[in-house]
């Protein structure tokens, strides 16, 4: 596999707006991750006051654990994720969802409808939805009434989603070529004819748009779904899950890493040159290189690739 998206992985990801990379994750990546996840279900659950059946998910989970934090910078992944989206990025959200089988009784409802007993119990992502269309977040409707391109997810499979109903995750490929409203105006019930059941082992990863619709099918398998999504978005967006990252974490991360956690990587003033008389926000309109190291890194990466293919 080269640097780039290949010339089928660039289709997929421009037509049916995801690419499946199976057998991404290695054996040692793989046992390093669900150690983590084993290690915050723990904390999670005793600052929450879980038990051992209850679903959670985790925000930022990034600052949980070193595991999760080397995910944003993968570096097989992150030249697919600057094809996909470009250098000025950072991160929008890292997610970590457990959901252990369902208890015994309950009922799902419609698939993606969200209209059953687990929706009322507070299963989450359970209604079709592409993410950002919520009329809170995106007001204005683009000119042809699509969601702009504004971000990416790369979703990790961290436990077994091989079989049906295991919690996986469904998309509709190629929705990122329709309209929230069409889907609002379906009643959010989606042709199963149209939908997939991505049905994949512990290892594999997908790189994906997030305005194709989505929604988590009922885990009525008799294993916990662990998996992790990593949003990229570009760095004049605000990010969900934090407003500014602790400074120790900043601090000790490389300028790559210092960039996608949303800081500043050459430490520079926030507000430019001129902050008394013209302030121009740095992570707006960004005038310093060194605050963006990606930007060069790509660059680097598109000159070598152009000859070598680097191999996954
Ligand atoms: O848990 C998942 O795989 C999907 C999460 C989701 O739909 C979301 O965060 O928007």
């Amino acid at each position: 596999m080269s640097s780039r998206m290949t010339q089928q992985q660039r289709e997929d990801f421009d037509e049916k707006g995801f690419v499946i990379l199976e057998d991404f994750l290695t054996q040692n990546e793989l046992k390093r991750l669900l150690a983590a996840v084993d290690e915050v279900a723990e904390k999670v659950r005793r600052v929450e006051g879980l038990g051992p059946d209850d679903p959670f998910a985790v925000r930022n989970a990034l600052s949980h654990h070193d595991a999760f934090l080397d995910l944003i910078d993968h570096p097989r992944m992150l030249p697919l994720v600057v094809d996909a989206i470009g250098w000025n990025i950072q991160i929008r959200t890292t997610h970590l969802d457990y959901r252990p089988p369902y208890p015994e009784g309950l009922q799902p409802g419609h698939l993606g409808v969200g209209d059953g007993a687990d929706q009322d119990v507070g299963y989450r992502n359970l209604s079709w939805h592409p993410d950002l269309a919520s009329s809170s977040l995106f007001m204005a409707p683009s000119l042809d009434g699509r969601l702009p391109f504004m971000e990416i997810k790369v979703f990790y499979v961290l436990s077994d989603l091989s079989e049906p109903q295991s919690g996986n995750l469904w998309m509709v490929p190629g929705s990122h070529l329709r309209s929230p409203q069409e889907l609002r105006d379906m009643g959010r019930q989606v042709d199963p004819e149209e939908a997939l059941e991505l049905r994949l082992k512990p290892g594999a990863a997908v790189l994906w748009r997030t305005a194709v619709w989505h929604c988590v099918g009922p885990n009525l398998s008799n294993k916990t779904r662990k998996i992790m999504h990593i949003g990229y978005h570009y760095r004049w967006l605000r990010p969900t899950d934090y407003v500014a990252q602790d400074q120790a974490l900043v601090d000790r991360s490389t300028p790559i890493r210092k960039q996608l956690l949303g800081a500043l990587a050459s430490g520079g003033d926030p507000l430019g040159e001129n902050s008394a008389i013209h302030p121009s926000s740095q992570y707006w309109l960004t005038k310093n290189d060194e605050d963006v190291p990606l930007r060069a890194w790509a660059e680097g990466l598109a000159e070598v690739s152009e000859d070598i293919p680097i191999h996954l």
